[in-house]
C-alpha cells in the first residue's frame, strides 16, 4: 500500500503552454510546489479518460538536461496518486522528442511527457520544459493545452504519493503501489523504426562506393548523440570521427543547443577547415536539424522541398505509403509549395508549431512537412524529426549519386533550376521589451484593419495582401487567430512578423522575409544580398528600431 498526502497549494500565474509547452527558466521551476502544480495539470487534462490519468499508460523522456531528474521524481509521485497505470521513461530518463511520439505510437500509449527546453541552453540557470504529447504521438492541441492552462488556474491541492526516490540508471520493470514503471532504452525502438523507412543498405554502399565522401554530425551536447552514435557509426560503419559532441551533458556543455549556423558554428567551422562534404546537427531534444555541405548550407525551406521531390523515388517508407500531401507552417519560405503543384499533391499551409501538423497527418492528408526554424519531418512519426532528415538527406545523397557524383550544392542547385530559388531569412530579436514589441504588432494589425497596407508602394514591391493569419483546421474545425501578421507584394515576396511563443524570458520578434527568383544569373548569390532590398521594406514597415530600441538582430537565419 502506498501513502497519498494531500499537500496544499495555489495556482501560479502563467502555466500556459506556448508554441510547445511550458517553459520557462530552471529557477520559475524550482519554486516549491511550481512543477508538481503543472505535472498535476497535465494528468487531470488527460482527454482520454474524464478522470484524467487514472489507468493511463504514459511514455516519459527528456533531453537530459538539467533537472530533469527532479521533475522525473515528481511526475512518478504524482502519477502514483492518480491511478496512472503504466510509466515507460527512458534510461536516466533521456529519448529525444520524436523517439517519445514514436514509443507512444508503437506501444500505444495514452500519452508522454516530455521534459526539454529543445534549443534553449540547459543549466541551473537557463530553461526547463514540460510539454504533453496526445495518444497519436503528437503535441497536444490547442483544445488541451488551453484545458492544461485552465486547471492550472485552480489547484487548491496536490496528492503526492509517498514513495522512496526512484532509480532511473537501470533497466527493467519496478512495481510502485499499483503503478508499473519501466525504465528502457530510449534509443532502440527508434533506431528499429529507421531501419524500416530507409534503405541502409543503399547509404552504406554509397558510402563504400564514394570513399572520400566524408560526413560529420553534431549532437550538440543534446540528446541525439546516442541515436546518431547509434545510427551513423553502429549501423552505418563509418568512423567514429564522423559524430561530434555525441554525449548528452546537463548543460550542453554550455552550448546553445540550436543547429543553425551561429550556434553551431563548431561544426560549420570543423565542415569548411577538415573539408567534410556533408554536415549535419541536431537540437537539444533532437526534432530540429540543420544540413550543410561543401561551401552550402540548405535552408530548412529548401530542405522540406528537396525531401518532398526526392521521397518516393529515394526513401522505401515513401515508395510503400505513397505521399498524401504536403504542408509548411505560414512563415517557411513557399518552395515547398511549388514542389506541391509540380506532384499535383493537396497543400496546407499551417500556424507555427507542429502541433498543427498532426490533425492533417492522422486524416492521412498530409505525408512530408517543415517549418523554416530548422524542423522537417513525415507522418512516421507526429513529431518533427531532426536525425530522420539527415537520414533523408543521406538517402538523396545515395539516389542522386547513382547516376553522377552530386554533393549537397549540386543537390540544391539542380532544385532551382527545376522550381527557381526562393530566398529566404529569419531576423530574430531577442529578449526585447515585451510591451514595444506587442506596440509594433498592434500598430500593424490596426493599418491592416483600417487597409491601409494594400495597393502601398515600398521601394520596388507593391504590396497586394496583408492579414493577421488565421486558420480554419479542415479537419477538427477549429480557429486559430492571430498567428502572425503577412504581408504579401504583387511579385510573391513576403514579409511575415510575430512574436515567439517558446521563449522564457522578456519577448522574442521574428521577421521573416522572403523573395522569389526564377533568374538562374541570381542562383548563386549570396541570402543577405539577395534579400537586402525586402529586408529594408519589413525594417521600415514594421518601425521595428523605433519600438524595440534594437538596431540589430540577435540572431539570423
Ligand atoms: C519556435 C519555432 C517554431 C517551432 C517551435 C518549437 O517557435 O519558430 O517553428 O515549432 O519553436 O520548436 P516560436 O513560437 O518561438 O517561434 V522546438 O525544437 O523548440 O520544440
Ligand atoms: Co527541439
Amino acid at each position: 500500500m502506498v501513502n497519498v498526502n494531500t499537500v496544499q497549494t495555489k495556482p501560479f500565474e502563467g502555466q500556459k503552454p506556448g508554441t510547445s509547452g511550458l517553459r520557462k527558466r530552471v529557477k520559475v521551476f524550482q519554486q516549491p510546489n511550481y512543477t508538481e502544480n503543472f505535472i498535476q495539470a497535465v494528468l487531470k487534462a488527460i482527454p482520454e479518460s474524464d478522470g484524467g490519468a487514472k489507468g493511463a499508460t504514459l511514455v516519459i523522456g527528456g533531453d537530459g538536461r538539467f533537472y530533469l531528474n527532479e521533475v522525473l521524481q515528481i511526475i512518478v509521485k504524482l502519477s502514483v496518486a492518480a491511478g496512472v497505470k503504466k510509466l515507460v521513461v527512458g534510461r536516466d530518463g533521456i529519448v529525444s522528442t520524436p523517439a517519445v511520439s514514436c514509443i507512444i505510437r508503437k506501444i500505444k500509449a495514452t500519452g508522454g511527457i516530455l521534459l526539454t527546453a529543445s534549443h534553449n541552453p540547459g543549466g541551473p540557470d537557463a530553461d526547463f520544459g514540460i510539454k504533453y504529447n496526445c495518444s497519436n504521438g503528437g503535441p497536444a492541441p490547442e483544445s488541451v493545452t488551453n484545458r492544461i492552462y485552465e486547471i492550472s488556474k485552480t489547484l487548491q491541492n496536490l496528492e503526492i504519493a509517498d514513495i522512496p526516490k526512484v532509480d532511473f540508471s537501470q533497466l527493467g520493470t519496478q512495481h510502485i503501489g499499483d503503478l508499473t514503471l519501466e525504465v528502457i532504452d530510449g534509443v532502440k525502438d527508434y533506431v528499429e523504426y529507421m531501419k524500416t523507412i530507409f534503405d541502409f543498405d543503399e547509404i552504406r554502399t554509397f558510402f563504400k562506393n564514394n570513399k572520400d565522401f566524408k560526413m560529420l554530425f553534431d549532437g550538440m551536447n543534446g540528446v541525439t548523440g546516442p541515436y546518431g552514435y547509434r545510427l551513423f557509426v553502429e549501423e552505418l560503419g563509418l568512423p567514429e570521427s564522423s559524430v561530434m559532441r555525441f554525449k548528452p551533458l546537463p548543460d550542453f556543455g554550455g552550448a546553445h543547443p540550436d543547429p543553425n549556423l551561429t550556434y553551431a558554428h563548431d561544426l560549420v567551422e570543423r565542415v569548411q577547415a577538415e573539408n567534410y562534404d556533408f554536415g549535419a546537427a541536431s537540437d537539444g531534444d533532437g526534432d530540429r536539424n540543420m544540413i550543410i555541405g561543401k561551401d552550402a548550407f540548405v535552408t530548412p525551406s529548401d530542405s522540406v522541398a528537396i525531401i518532398a521531390h526526392y521521397a518516393k523515388e529515394a526513401i522505401p517508407y515513401f515508395k510503400k505509403h505513397g505521399v498524401n500531401g504536403l504542408a509548411r507552417s505560414m512563415p517557411t519560405s513557399q518552395a515547398l509549395d511549388l514542389v506541391a503543384k509540380k506532384q499535383g499533391l493537396e497543400f496546407f499551409e499551417v500556424p507555427t508549431g507542429w502541433k498543427f501538423f498532426g490533425n492533417l497527418m492522422d486524416a492521412g492528408r498530409c505525408s512530408i512537412c517543415g517549418e523554416e526554424s530548422f524542423g522537417t519531418g513525415s507522418d512516421h512519426v507526429r513529431e518533427k524529426d531532426g536525425v530522420w532528415a539527415i537520414l533523408a538527406w543521406l538517402s538523396i545523397i545515395a539516389h542522386v549519386n547513382k547516376s553522377k557524383r552530386m554533393g549537397v550544392q549540386d543537390i540544391l542547385q539542380e532544385h532551382y533550376k527545376v522550381y527557381g530559388r526562393n530566398f529566404f531569412s529569419r531576423y530574430d530579436y531577442e529578449e526585447v521589451d515585451s510591451k514595444g514589441a506587442e506596440d509594433m504588432v498592434e500598430r500593424l494589425r490596426g493599418m491592416i484593419e483600417k487597409n491601409e497596407l494594400v495597393g502601398k508602394t515600398c521601394g520596388q514591391f507593391k504590396i497586394a495582401k496583408a492579414d493577421d493569419f488565421a486558420y480554419h483546421d479542415p479537419i477538427d474545425g477549429s480557429e486559430s487567430k492571430k498567428q502572425g501578421i503577412r504581408i504579401i507584394f504583387e511579385d510573391g515576396s513576403r514579409i511575415v512578423i510575430r512574436l515567439s511563443g517558446t521563449g522564457s524570458h522578456g519577448a522574442t520578434v521574428r521577421l521573416y522575409v522572403e523573395k522569389y527568383s526564377d533568374n538562374a544569373a541570381e542562383y548563386p548569390k549570396p541570402t543577405q544580398e539577395a534579400l537586402k532590398p525586402i529586408i529594408d521594406v519589413a525594417l521600415e514597415l514594421s518601425q521595428l528600431e523605433k519600438f524595440t530600441g534594437r538596431k540589430e538582430p540577435t540572431v539570423i537565419t
